[in-house]
């Protein structure tokens, strides 16, 4: 089944990814979804990366335990050993709480949010997995359902990305948009030259996403913020752009970051993207040329002259669980 013909295929779009892939909350009906899940007898897992999230953990974690015993079967925090109580919070707000450096000890400290998800998903065993941050002011269990909705109502679907209008704070002001700055001047354009078959998802970055169990365990996480785009990659490459859809979940109001940090996501993804042009042997490293680990910026002297700071980034992937579990981990 295909998404409903409104609000977004119109004229010659229609025949486009775009038209056929991107659902609208009106496209679901949660009763019917709920019917659906226990026909097809599956469980449904949501996984929450959180790092020093204590003024919206809580609201995040109701905003999914509202559909608990209908919808969703599990809902478990990965928190990145949070020194402002986030953990705490989160299991009192009814979820399972973890440190995510409790998950796979022996790999050490977590390297990013890539890390917590991925350690996230390997203790939940839900066969629908739902991804949500957990830096939102204004969650709303239709998100939820809505990232579900896709993969209940068609076999065919895997991988379901989130998109929504993206407000900025600016100087306490909010202006409804300018959000998005890493996906538009970083992930957009990277997709558009080298990847044009995922150019028509909104929001390729979104960290509100659902997938198949069975395709989120085989492939890597990126440790870093670069999980995002070498998920859509690489399910791209293992299922299909036709496995993959979109679902409209209105605004989401986040944490903003200043731009230097911005920067350096924005180097992760790029590294993200480079190494899986690598690996498809659509690029490769001049010989002796090592993958870059090193990110330099500049701030600025109190005279205004530049001061060079660098940054060591780590290129760590995790592998995809499907082959941990088959070594018997
Ligand atoms: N477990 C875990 N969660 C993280 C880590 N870094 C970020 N997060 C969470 O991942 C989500 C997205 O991170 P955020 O910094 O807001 O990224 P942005 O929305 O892309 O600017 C938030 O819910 C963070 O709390 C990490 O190292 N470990
Ligand atoms: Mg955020």
């Amino acid at each position: 089944m295909s998404a409903s013909s409104r609000p977004y295929d119109t004229g010659d779009m229609a025949e486009r990814w775009f038209a056929r892939r991107t659902y609208h909350p009106d496209d679901f009906d949660v009763e019917d979804l709920r019917a659906r899940k226990a026909a097809a007898g599956l469980r449904t897992s949501v996984v929450l990366p959180s790092r020093n999230e204590a003024a919206t953990i809580a609201e995040v974690v109701a905003s999914v335990t509202a559909l608990r015993g209908t919808l969703i079967d599990e809902v478990v925090v990965i928190d990145a050993g949070s020194a402002d109580g986030t953990r705490a919070l989160a299991a009192a707000a009814g979820a399972t709480a973890y440190d995510e450096r409790e998950v796979f000890p022996e790999l050490g400290p977590g390297l990013g949010k890539g890390d917590g998800m991925w350690r996230g998903l390997s203790v939940t065993s839900g066969d629908l997995v739902v991804f949500l941050d957990t830096d939102v002011r204004n969650p709303d269990p239709r998100w939820v359902w809505s990232l579900l909705g896709p993969l209940l109502l068609d076999p065919t679907t895997q991988l379901v990305k989130g998109f929504y209008g993206r407000p900025i704070e600016m100087a306490g002001v909010l202006h409804p948009q300018g959000g998005g700055r890493v996906t538009e001047l970083c992930a957009r354009p990277l997709l558009n030259v080298f990847w044009s078959e995922l150019a028509e998802l909104v929001h390729p970055l979104a960290g509100e996403l659902a997938a198949r169990r069975e395709l989120l365990e085989s492939i890597p996480f990126c440790a870093n913020y670069g999980v995002e785009i070498g998920m859509l990659i690489d399910a791209a490459a293992a299922v299909g752009v036709e496995a993959i859809a979109q679902v409209d979940l209105g605004t989401r109001v986040h944490r903003n970051q200043p731009l230097e940090a911005l920067a350096r996501m924005a180097f992760e993804i790029t590294q993200a993207a480079t190494q899986r042009l690598i690996r498809s042997r659509r690029m490769t490293l001049a010989d002796g040329a090592k993958f870059p680990e090193r990110f330099v910026q500049f701030t600025r002297a109190p005279d205004r002259s530049p001061v060079l700071v660098e940054h060591a980034v780590s290129v760590t992937e995790r592998p995809p669980l499907r082959d941990l579990r088959g070594a018997g981990a």
